[in-house]
């Protein structure tokens, strides 16, 4: 009797024990046998990923650098335009419509003219077109023109402004 008391009541603690065995031998004993195993995949995991890691960090940095220089689509033509107080290097400009392009405007003026700063600027109204230059310095707008014509660029800058002749041109835009 006093035996199966005694079972019953050591009954009582054992499943205190079963009940920490479950929660840390049970689960426990299954996931070191994993980590164990995984112990030595992590390492070559882990390599892979700083790598991959390195290598998307530098490429995530170095590709605006690499392409700082072309803000433009690959697709689009360049063309180089410069400027300064006796007008634009080109009086005409042909584009083609549908087609992407980039005008690149050059000031060849210093910053100690008068009259604008050596700023240049490259405008068509119809176009919604609008590059100012820095004076010794580049400026550029990509833009597809659709309609065909003839549009007139300007500078509103400098010497005069848009009634200044010399300031002007044509952009003649073709199918
Ligand atoms: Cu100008």
């Amino acid at each position: 009797m006093g035996g199966k008391k005694g079972g019953s009541r050591k009954s009582g603690p054992v499943p205190k024990a079963r009940r920490s065995g479950r929660s840390g031998g049970g689960a426990g004993s299954k996931r070191q046998p994993g980590t164990a195993k995984r112990g030595s995949r992590p390492r070559k995991a882990s390599f892979f990923v700083l790598s991959a890691a390195v290598l998307l960090a530098a490429g995530y940095f170095l590709w605006p650098v690499a392409f700082s220089g072309r803000p433009a689509p690959a697709s689009a033509d360049v063309i180089d335009i410069a400027a300064n107080m006796s007008g634009f290097s080109q009086r005409v400009i042909r584009v083609r419509a549908g087609e992407p392009v980039t005008i690149r405007l050059t000031s060849l003026d210093g910053p100690y003219h008068r009259d604008g700063g050596g700023k240049h600027q490259f405008a068509v109204d119809e176009l919604d077109v609008n590059i100012v230059a820095p004076p010794k310095g580049s400026a550029s707008q990509t833009f597809t023109p659709t309609e065909p014509g003839s549009y007139v660029f300007y500078c509103d800058i400098c010497c005069g402004g848009r009634a200044n002749p010399t300031m002007s041109g044509r952009i003649q835009v073709t199918e």
